[in-house]
């Protein structure tokens, strides 16, 4: 019929691989762009899976949809993330290995609720016995938890996370998810204190003031009101639309008690966010000599009470700094200055050290006590890069954070996809990408990166500050094409840089950050006298001081953890800047295609095989649908293999043998010769049981 559309002009290619226009940048908008328009907001590049944020509810979550997504093939059904989350559990049930999915894209792209959908899905739709019912729903109602100490409302995104997490779900043999275990990375700490114009603190804060039962805000001494708290109402944007804090509140605390936290862990906890409350109040003043004094002290009070600290500890804490001479303690008076700054820095440790508390405590209950055999799918959401007006050192973690990861998939996929053929001896047109290597090197290297610089400045307590650290800088770096400063840029580029700014060229894009704290944040250490201070502190509350985390070796870690699994991928894409349902914003989107090197990725994948085992794996599989294979082949593997494939019809186009491996084009031709395997596997199965039968 003439003008009518048809069904793929209207929904467009669910495979960027089959795109049959040439692999152009335009191409693939328009795609992508295609499919939004009708709330199809998942597409596939071969088995990667890229998700646009559609910011409205889709009816594409329930249970049914789970169901039938359940043990059905890549390419049967239309993209989604449940089957990325069913293939990567297929796939670590067959082969017995580990797997893990990462999600990267910006900050407010859907990285989280990716996870989460992934989380669910495991959780609701694996084979369950009744005793695993309750590590799964600890395992579900963990989210919420972390989420409300781990996220808070940023400019880019109402529920941005603060913290990175990896999270590894536990399989036995039979399938059955079976416990699970968090590892958290780098809490933005300084948001307790301090957050930038049109933010908040992180939601525990504003839930419990706002959802708190009267009897429980009594007793913490909480009045009912976010206004009340200098910590929560720096910029005057308590409430925001999109959160209900009473309704998240009541969620939160129905989670604790399915965690296993018992009513005096409950006290304790929101004990001690109450106490970070009150510190936030407690003001200084200064006495004739300048020195700070504390004018009245019922707020202290309330900390000293709250946790269980003699209030004349806590007090000589604030305003004095301890100096150990010799023999002797020597008390200096602090300034009003310092004495914010101890205080703050207080504030700091016990709300960090109560989430590491908090991880700790959601892992046992999450824990598999069974030595049974297990895999994992590991799943990493850790916080998306960020670009903000003024940047600090926490935007230099997050942003080299997700440099990171965009190496560790250039190395998995690009690189090592195109090395491997070469080493298989597999004709190849190499394609061109950008590799942030340089970038990654600029920000790590030994003793020349950045990391380096900032951490030999902060040997240097007394003499070193942030502006001696940026002349280091400036000396070290000076020529690097991605670091520029404003003493070292042209003319044109001066203008848009202040004195204490560095800029970095990320993958991602650019940009400026201010050094001012850098020194300070990095050190992360608090006064001699506030470390005894939060040394007693733990000690009566039980929770162990654990050693500064270090972000860089701490990174290093998780590639490690990472590069031992087989990697799945979700890239997601954020619409729009504004938030709003339905607005495809093509130059935001575009940006985005490409820094997540979307295109060298597909036109890998197009010129490439989308699978590839070795040949004695291979045939060990396969062989029992072929009769010259089964039940053994007696010769050289890769001979078996081409005469197992020769007998399933495989076209001379659809696979390459190369010197260790099959390489075969299309997950169709392999999802064919599955099918044809589980019929198999039926088939010799009822024929065993009729022999048996037979006896
Ligand atoms: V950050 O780096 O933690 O700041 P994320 O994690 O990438 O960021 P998040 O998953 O929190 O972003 O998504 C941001 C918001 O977009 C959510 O709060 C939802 O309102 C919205 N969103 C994201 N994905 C979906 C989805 N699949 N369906 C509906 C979505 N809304
Ligand atoms: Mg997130």
């Amino acid at each position: 019929m003439e003008g009518a559309l048809t069904a793929r002009d209207r929904v467009g290619i669910q495979d960027f691989v089959l795109l049959d226009t040439h692999t152009s940048e335009t191409a693939f908008l328009g795609n992508l762009k295609k499919r939004f328009s009708e709330d199809l907001i998942y597409t596939y590049i071969g088995t990667l899976l890229v998700s646009v944020n559609p910011y409205k509810e889709l009816d594409i979550y329930s249970k049914k949809q789970m169901d039938i997504y359940m043990g059905v093939n890549f390419f049967e059904l239309p993209p989604h993330i449940y089957a990325l989350a069913d293939n990567a559990y297929h796939t670590m049930m067959a082969e017995a290995n580990n797997h893990f999915i990462l999600i990267s894209g910006e900050s407010g792209a859907g990285k989280t609720e990716a996870s989460k959908k992934i989380l669910q899905y495991y959780a609701v739709s694996c084979p369950s016995t009744t005793l695993l019912d309750s590590v799964r729903d600890r395992m579900l109602v963990s989210n919420p938890v972390l989420e409300a100490f781990g996220n808070a409302k940023t400019l880019k995104n109402d529920n941005s996370s603060r913290f990175g997490k990896y999270m590894d779900i536990q399989f036995d043999i039979q399938g059955d998810a079976v416990g699970g275990h968090i590892l958290s990375y780098l809490l933005e700490k300084s948001r307790v204190v301090h957050q930038n114009h049109g933010e908040r603190n992180f939601h525990i804060f504003y839930q419990l003031v706002e959802g708190g039962e009267e009897d429980l805000l009594h007793q913490l001494g909480l009045e009912s009101n976010c206004q009340h708290y200098s910590y929560l109402v720096q910029d005057e944007c308590a409430n925001v639309t999109s959160i209900n804090d009473k309704n998240d509140w009541k969620t939160v605390r129905n989670a604790l008690s399915v965690i296993d936290f018992d009513e005096s862990d409950i006290q304790h906890l929101f004990g001690i966010i109450a106490s970070v409350l009150h510190l936030g109040n407690v003001q200084f003043e200064a006495d004739s000599k300048g020195y700070a004094t504390l004018n009245k002290n019922t707020e202290l009070r309330w900390v000293s009470t709250l946790l269980g600290i003699n209030v004349q500890v806590l007090q000589e804490g604030l305003t004095y700094r301890k100096i150990e001479a010799k023999t002797d303690e020597v008390l200096s008076p602090f300034t009003v200055d310092h004495a914010i700054y101890a205080r703050n820095a207080l504030a700091k440790a016990i709300y960090g050290r109560t989430f590491t508390w908090l991880v700790n405590k959601i892992n046992d209950s999450m824990e598999n006590k069974e030595p049974s055999r297990k895999t994992v799918i590991g799943l990493l959401d850790i916080y998306g890069f960020e670009v903000f007006y003024v940047n600090s050192f926490e935007q230099f973690c997050i942003n080299y954070c997700n440099e990171k990861l965009q190496q560790l998939f250039i190395q998995l996929t690009l690189k090592s996809e195109q090395e491997e053929y070469e080493a298989e001896g597999i004709g190849w047109e190499p394609v061109q990408f950008f590799n942030n290597k340089i970038i990654c090197d600029l920000v790590e290297e030994k003793h020349r990166g950045i990391i380096s610089v900032l951490d030999e400045e902060c040997l240097r307590p007394g003499e070193a500050t942030d502006f001696t650290f940026l002349e280091k800088l400036e000396e070290k770096m000076g020529s690097h094409p991605h670091f520029i400063t404003h003493k070292l840029s042209d003319k044109k580029i001066r203008k848009t840089l202040d004195r204490g700014d560095f800029r970095l060229l990320h993958y991602a894009g650019e940009v400026t950050y201010g050094v001012v704290g850098f020194i300070d944040k990095n050190n992360d250490m608090l006064y001699r006298n506030i470390k005894y201070v939060s040394l007693l502190l733990w000690s009566i509350i039980h929770v162990y001081l654990t050693d500064k985390l270090q972000f860089k070796s701490s990174l290093l870690g998780l590639t490690d953890i990472l590069m031992s699994k087989e990697p799945w991928y979700v890239r997601c894409l954020k619409s729009n800047e504004s938030k709003q349902p339905g607005r495809f914003d093509d130059v935001l989107v575009r940006h985005q295609v490409k820094y997540l090197g979307l295109m060298e990725h597909l036109r890998v994948r197009r010129a490439g095989f989308a699978y590839r085992r070795r040949y004695e794996l291979f045939l060990q599989r396969y062989k029992p649908l072929c009769p010259a294979t089964w039940p053994h082949w007696r010769g050289v593997a890769a001979e078996g293999v081409e005469v197992l494939v020769q007998h399933l019809g495989y076209l001379p186009d659809e696979y390459k043998m190369g010197r260790t491996k099959i390489f075969i084009r299309h997950p169709r031709t392999l999802f064919a010769t599955e099918d044809a395997f589980e019929v198999c596997k039926h088939k010799l199965a009822s024929r065993i049981q009729a022999q048996y039968k037979g006896y």
